[in-house]
């Protein structure tokens, strides 16, 4: 099932099943080469999200903001290369969306506890802003917050579930997005936890 959410912004519903006995032990090796840590906010709180990244661009923060960096600061190391199951599946949901081809060359994988949110906020640090951002969600389920382009406008509340692909581009690129506080739960493969892979044309 196929649901839309915007003029550019599709839910694929459990695309990414197929795909999860490739993805799973590629996210274990690529969390030990640069593990998850939680980062601090401009304003200096810490996250309640951990993350790390892998691919040519990974997400930095520190005093001197946000950016794109080619090396793990956490490491010394450039990111671990982007699995090839990753770059595949974001290439094939892409197309499916009708928003390909992509090349991704950033994948900022997040991850929440229960309790753990992402408040609302644009992406807006992509150099290419035609590109697509591909987002990938595993594990124990969230509400999505998909709102409008000025933070104040009210959000659709989108639940994703494991499997779930969505597929950002065009005009929805832009707006304001979040996810609430997740609720206790259990995944059967990742336990108390949710994944979320995001790819983007980042450099
Ligand atoms: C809609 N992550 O990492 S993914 C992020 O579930 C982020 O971890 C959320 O927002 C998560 O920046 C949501 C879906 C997503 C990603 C980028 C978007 C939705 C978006 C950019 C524009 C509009
Ligand atoms: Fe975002």
């Amino acid at each position: 099932g196929t649901v839309a959410l915007g003029r550019h912004a599709l839910v694929l519903r459990g695309l990414a099943l197929p795909w999860v006995e490739d993805l799973m032990p590629a996210l274990q090796a690529l969390e030990r080469e640069s593990p998850f840590r939680n980062m601090t906010t401009r304003g200096g709180h810490t996250m309640s999200v951990a993350l790390t990244s892998c691919g040519e661009l990974g997400w930095v923060s520190d005093r001197r903001g946000y950016r794109y960096a080619s090396i793990d600061p956490d490491t010394g190391r450039p990111w671990p290369v982007m699995p090839d199951a990753f770059r595949r599946l974001a290439r094939h949901a892409a197309d499916k969306a009708g928003l390909g081809p992509f090349e991704p060359d950033a994948c900022l994988v997040n991850r929440y506890a229960p309790g753990s949110r992402m408040g609302l906020h644009q992406d807006s640090n992509e150099k290419d802003r035609g590109a697509p951002i591909v987002s990938v969600s595993l594990g124990i389920p969230a509400v999505f917050l998909f709102g409008g382009f000025r933070r104040g406008d009210k959000a659709q509340r989108v639940p994703l579930f494991h499997g779930d692909v969505v597929v950002w581009g065009g005009d929805d690129r832009m707006r304001f997005h979040g996810v609430l506080p997740l609720k206790p739960a259990e995944h059967p493969l990742l336990g108390p936890c949710r994944i979320n892979l995001t790819f983007r044309k980042a450099g």
